[in-house]
Formats: C-alpha cells, sequence, structure tokens
C-alpha cells in the first residue's frame, strides 16, 4: 500500500509541476509573442497629431495638430470625430494637456508672446489668457482635477523643473539642479504629480507632492521611462517607456504590480492620456506613417492580468495543501 501511495503522491505532484509550468509558460508566452494592438486611429490627416487629453465629460478629445499649416490646438468629438480647430494664431500653439473641470477650458503652450508659455483658452477659441511671463521656457501644463492649480514645466529655476501656478502666483515643486524634471501629470487626489526625472541615472516615472514632500520613485527599470498618467479612479498608472527599444505604452497597477505592454507597433506610441470612464487611453503614434490620434481599450488587458495572477495563486495555494496533507499522512 505504501509504494501505491508513494505512486499517486508522485504523479499528482507531478501533475501539480507541470500545471504550474504550462501556466507560466503561457504567461511568458503571453507577453513576449504579442505583436500588435486593438488600438483605433480617430483622426487621419497628412501631418502630425499629437498630444492628446480627454475632456471630463468625455465628449472631446483635444490634441496638437499642422493641419492648419501651423501647429494648432484642436478637438475631436469622441462620438462623431467630427474635428474643430481651437487656435488660430500663426505661432507655434502646443500640448493641450488639461482641460478645466467644467470641460470649457483648455491649457496649452504657445510661443505667440515671442517665447514658450502657458495660456488657457475657452473651447470655442475665444477667451486666450496668458498664464506665464518668464521669458524662457514654460511648458506642458494641465489642470489639477479640482481646477484650483496648472502644473507645468519651466526653466526659469536654470534647468528643467516641475512647477505650478494658482491664485497666488507661480511655486516651485521639484528642485533638483543637476537633473531634468517634466511632463508633470496630476493624481486624481490633486496632490501628488507624476513626472518624468533623470535622477536616478535614467529617464523614470516619479511622483510629487505640489508642495514638494513626499517623492516616491515610481518605475526603476534601466531604460527610457517618460510621461505618465494616473486612470480617474487611481487604480492604474500608464507611461511611455523606451525599455523594449521602441517608445511603447506600459500599463501597471497603482502599486507597480501587474507591470504589462499596452501598445505594439513598430513606430513611436507615447502621450498615453486616460478616459474619465477609466477604459480607455488615448495617445499619438506615427505607426501608419505620420503622427495620428488613437485610442485603446485598456480594460482587456486588466482582466488578463487579474485572471493570470487569480489563476497562478489557486493553482500554488492548491499545490501547498496538498503538500500539507501529504506531510501529516507521511507523520502518522
Ligand atoms: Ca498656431
Ligand atoms: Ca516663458
Ligand atoms: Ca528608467
Ligand atoms: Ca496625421
Amino acid at each position: 500500500m505504501k509504494n501505491k501511495n508513494d505512486y499517486v503522491h508522485t504523479v499528482i505532484t507531478k501533475v501539480f509541476a507541470i500545471l504550474i509550468l504550462i501556466i507560466c509558460t503561457n504567461m511568458l508566452i503571453g507577453s513576449a509573442t504579442a505583436t500588435s494592438d486593438a488600438a483605433i486611429q480617430i483622426t487621419d490627416v497628412a501631418g502630425y497629431e499629437k498630444a492628446p487629453s480627454f475632456s471630463p465629460d468625455g465628449k472631446y478629445i483635444a490634441f496638437e495638430s499642422t493641419e492648419s499649416g501651423n501647429t494648432d490646438i484642436w478637438i475631436i468629438d469622441t462620438t462623431t470625430l467630427e474635428k474643430t480647430q481651437v487656435t488660430f494664431d500663426p505661432s507655434e500653439d502646443t500640448y493641450p494637456k488639461g482641460w478645466s473641470p467644467d470641460s470649457r477650458r483648455i491649457t496649452f503652450t504657445s510661443k505667440r508672446s515671442g517665447n514658450m508659455d502657458i495660456w488657457i483658452i475657452d473651447v470655442d477659441g475665444t477667451n486666450p489668457i496668458q498664464v506665464t511671463t518668464y521669458p524662457g521656457y514654460d511648458f506642458y501644463s494641465s489642470f489639477s482635477p479640482d481646477g484650483t492649480k496648472i502644473a507645468f514645466t519651466s526653466t526659469r529655476s536654470g534647468n528643467s523643473e516641475i512647477w505650478y501656478i494658482d491664485e497666488n502666483g507661480a511655486h516651485q515643486v521639484t528642485n533638483d539642479p543637476n537633473q531634468d524634471n517634466m511632463i508633470p501629470s496630476w493624481a486624481p487626489n490633486s496632490r501628488s504629480i507624476l513626472f518624468r526625472s533623470t535622477r536616478s541615472g535614467n529617464g523614470d516615472v516619479w511622483m510629487i507632492d505640489y508642495d514638494g514632500t513626499n517623492l516616491t520613485q515610481i518605475t526603476t527599470h534601466p531604460g527610457e521611462d517618460w510621461g505618465a498618467s494616473f486612470s480617474n479612479d487611481g487604480k492604474h498608472i500608464t507611461f511611455d517607456s523606451e525599455r523594449t527599444g521602441n517608445m511603447e505604452i506600459w500599463i501597471m497597477d497603482a502599486d507597480g504590480s501587474n507591470l504589462a505592454q499596452l501598445t505594439y507597433s513598430g513606430g513611436i506610441d507615447m502621450c498615453n492620456i486616460w478616459s474619465p470612464d477609466n477604459k480607455t487611453i488615448a495617445f499619438w503614434s506615427d505607426r501608419n506613417g505620420n503622427g495620428d490620434i488613437f485610442i485603446l481599450d485598456t480594460t482587456a488587458k486588466i482582466k488578463e492580468n487579474r485572471l493570470q495572477a487569480g489563476l497562478l495563486l489557486v493553482i500554488i495555494i492548491g499545490f501547498l495543501g496538498y503538500l500539507g496533507t501529504q506531510s501529516k499522512r507521511k507523520g502518522r
């Protein structure tokens, strides 16, 4: 009987080991062999369309486009895909990365003052307001979700740092004179700001509170990581990264777990931003020859991650339980 029990034990152990191997192999092969994504292209003109951002009501995506002959801010209706030009100034108007909470105003970067400054404009193209007046570079601005602050990047301290402006004026957030800090993006709490810094020796995503406290490194890969954005429910972070040798967009849980690659194209995929319903991201890609705006459903990847983690956990718990039973039996 003892020999038969040992035989059964060995067979079950092998079956569990093979199951774990199959699951792990599937997880590795699944991530290694994915070569395409299901991104949907929503602009299709000859020039470069870049820097998308969703209005908080989800009705529009603002983006920059060279369709008019110079770089201007445009919006596209997310249902009808009808485009409307918002700025008409002959200078460069770029980075419309932030909407006011009421979806009526857009903050963007413009050279119309003679150098790069932050501006706000009504979505119908009226009431342009200059927000910064520093003679150097001020760029890449976004409203905090509560609408009380605008974060931006500025070189006014001597190198590229994160700043914000509110009713009391401009305030410096990061202070790292030897490294560049850029691409600020607000967390849903209107307190923390994701940004890109080279302070670890290579480009990584970091987070800091607007008052300069709670500096935290978010990504640690030796490859170059760029702009990041929080989902509006705070559960996920997407970020642009060159860690594969090509600029792609990655997703992870807010605690850094369940890291997965979202885009797969031979071109550039970057400037990720979440939709208000947390189901899709918008980004720009030159995968079809020139820069255009794309949207990509994130829900399938999040479900796949959860399923893989859940299956692995069930098998490991089952295996440990089985081993426990066997050792008790042997101890009798
Ligand atoms: Ca322009
Ligand atoms: Ca300036
Ligand atoms: Ca890195
Ligand atoms: Ca284009």
